[in-house]
């Protein structure tokens, strides 16, 4: 068999960082870890070869080559993944699809012959002995969420490595709050199912062996949702590094209440964490309330903030405006808010009720859905009636991002978030000098010398040079990053 697994186009947003990857060279922020690991739980025997719409076009020699062709999507991949499905089955190709938006839409699926729901640990398997036996159905459903000890190694070598920005892995699925709007506890439970120690580094041996030093983003949605687990793992991790001379610096996603554990936070500042990104959703204590998000609600969040960054990590967060209970001036609050914590990467996005949460069936029971949402938060579409007026909500919500993202405000975040995350003993950083000095120089020329803000650039640079020479490539990437959400923030503005 030869299976041509395809991850579709994503479109412009927050996470796809389009406009900071040219500056370093690279294609895509990170590889399409389902379809990698979808692909480990394939037949050896069987031939494989990805295409990420994000790296390489899909060519219809591939699609020729394929007896098989197996595409995964997040609800902003819809419309690419309607176009590849399309494309495979007009060329009579047996076309499989699976992944977050296959697992939870209302809309009419694409044309495939088979459809997979949440995870394919144990239905993958089933599918090959039904291939095999040619007694398929058109919809594979696990009966029970698979525990992580059945999830194989990913195989990372099918994809490009080098045009990627990062690596992705996967330690735990699953988180144990209950916030009203979020498809994860829905997709993946509440119960978080993690991976072994052994199996985490050996997916971290197998990225060492295939080349990749630098950035490896630990995908949960909630890193620290099973803290036991967690605890036992940090150790190992941590020696592992040392063992390979630290060749990933380590990002992940977490609960605010990681805050709470000074024990945690220096075992994953030990293992080399050096980001994290946090669901702090917004100052407002009722809106929190209404969100049932009381992780937020028993802490100072700012301080929460404070103290995660002091364990040299530099804090990345979620904010949402919409709720209900948000006040008049929700908008000026976020912005205050964004500005005290020094969070230079802030997402802040509209309320979205994504199909089968706690939200969406709310909205429905009051009469305020409009529809399925675009799965894009950033841009500045509703996907149901809010209380606030509509018109006053887009445009408050403009006025933060254009707040936040102006290039004074973001550079002097940035410069707070380095001083804070600031360290007393450096880890050896991993990079190849020609990349970090074309990467400087693209940098340079567009921030420095093209760009209309390029005053604002060469302040931010000095200080930068004064103050964290030590951390110089960080104050970099983050003036990259600052301008892809410029750019972002403005392509909106203007839709
Ligand atoms: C890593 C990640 C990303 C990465 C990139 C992922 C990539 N290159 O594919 C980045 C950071 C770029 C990203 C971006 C976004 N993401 Co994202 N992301 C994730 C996250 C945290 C992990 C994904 C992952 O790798 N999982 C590990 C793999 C192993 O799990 P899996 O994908 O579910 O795959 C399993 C099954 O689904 C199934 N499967 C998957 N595909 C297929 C295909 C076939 C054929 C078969 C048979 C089975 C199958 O088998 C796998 C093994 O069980 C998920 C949450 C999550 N827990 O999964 C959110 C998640 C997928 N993202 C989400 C969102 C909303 C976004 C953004 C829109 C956010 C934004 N506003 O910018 C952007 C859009 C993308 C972009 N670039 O613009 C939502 C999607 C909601 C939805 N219903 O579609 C999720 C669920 C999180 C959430 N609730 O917010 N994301
Ligand atoms: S903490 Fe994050 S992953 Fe957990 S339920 Fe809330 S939004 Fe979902």
């Amino acid at each position: 068999m030869k299976v041509l697994l395809v991850n579709p186009e994503f479109p412009d947003t927050y996470w796809s960082f389009r406009h900071a990857l040219p500056f370093e060279g690279k294609r895509c922020a990170f590889p399409p870890l389902g379809l990698l690991t979808v692909s480990g739980l394939l037949p050896r025997s069987w031939k494989r070869r990805l295409v990420d719409l994000n790296v390489h076009s899909l060519k219809t020699l591939d699609i020729e080559w394929a007896d098989i062709v197996f595409a995964s999507a997040m609800l902003v991949q819809k419309d690419s993944l309607r176009r590849v499905v399309e494309r495979c089955k007009a060329r009579g190709k047996r076309v499989v699809v699976g992944g977050p938006y296959v697992t939870t839409t209302i809309e009419g699926l694409p044309d495939a012959d088979h459809v997979f729901l949440g995870e394919a640990e144990t239905t993958l398997p089933q599918f090959v002995q039904d291939l095999e036996h040619g007694d398929t159905q058109r919809s594979y459903q696990a009966a029970e969420r698979p525990p992580l000890s059945v999830t194989p190694v990913p195989d990372f070598a099918l994809a490009d490595l080098k045009r990627y920005s990062a690596m992705s892995v996967q330690y735990s699925r699953g988180c144990p709050f209950q916030c009203e709007f979020c498809d994860i506890i829905e997709i993946y439970g509440r119960v978080p199912r993690t991976k072994s120690n052994q199996q985490m580094l050996a997916e971290l041996d197998a990225l060492l062996r295939l080349g990749w030093r630098g950035t490896v983003f630990i995908v949960d949605d909630n890193f620290i949702g099973n803290k036991k687990n967690v605890r036992q793992l940090l150790p190992e991790l941590a020696e592992w590094q040392e063992r390979n001379g630290h060749p990933f610096t380590l990002l992940t996603e977490a609960s605010v209440n990681l805050a709470e554990d000074s024990e945690l936070l220096a075992g994953m500042q030990r293992a080399g964490f050096q980001r994290v990104f946090l669901g702090i959703e917004t100052p407002v204590e009722e809106s929190l309330k209404e969100a049932q998000k009381s992780q937020n609600t028993r802490r100072d969040l700012l301080d929460s903030v404070k103290k995660i960054q002091s364990y040299g990590m530099e804090v990345m967060a979620g904010f949402i405006v919409g709720f209900d209970n948000d006040p008049e001036d929700i908008f000026e609050r976020q912005i205050r808010f964004i500005r005290e914590s020094a969070i230079p990467l802030a997402m802040v996005g509209l309320l979205t009720a994504l199909p089968d949460t706690q939200l969406w069936r709310r909205l429905e029971r009051e009469g305020r859905l409009l529809g399925e949402a675009s799965g894009n938060n950033t841009n500045c579409s509703l996907n149901f009636v809010p209380r606030m007026d509509p018109a006053r909500l887009i445009e408050g919500y403009q006025s933060i991002m254009r707040t936040i993202y102006s290039s004074r405000e973001y550079y002097e975040r940035a410069l707070n978030s380095l001083t804070r995350t600031r360290q007393d003993i450096s880890l050896p950083k991993h990079y190849n000098l020609i990349s970090a000095v074309a990467a400087f120089m693209r940098i340079a020329v567009k921030l420095g010398l093209l760009d209309r803000e390029r005053r604002e650039f060469w302040r931010y640079f000095s200080q930068a040079i004064a103050k964290h020479r030590d951390n110089f490539d960080d104050a970099l990437r983050l003036a990259a990053m600052g301008y892809h959400f410029r750019k972002l923030n403005e392509a909106y503005s203007d839709s």
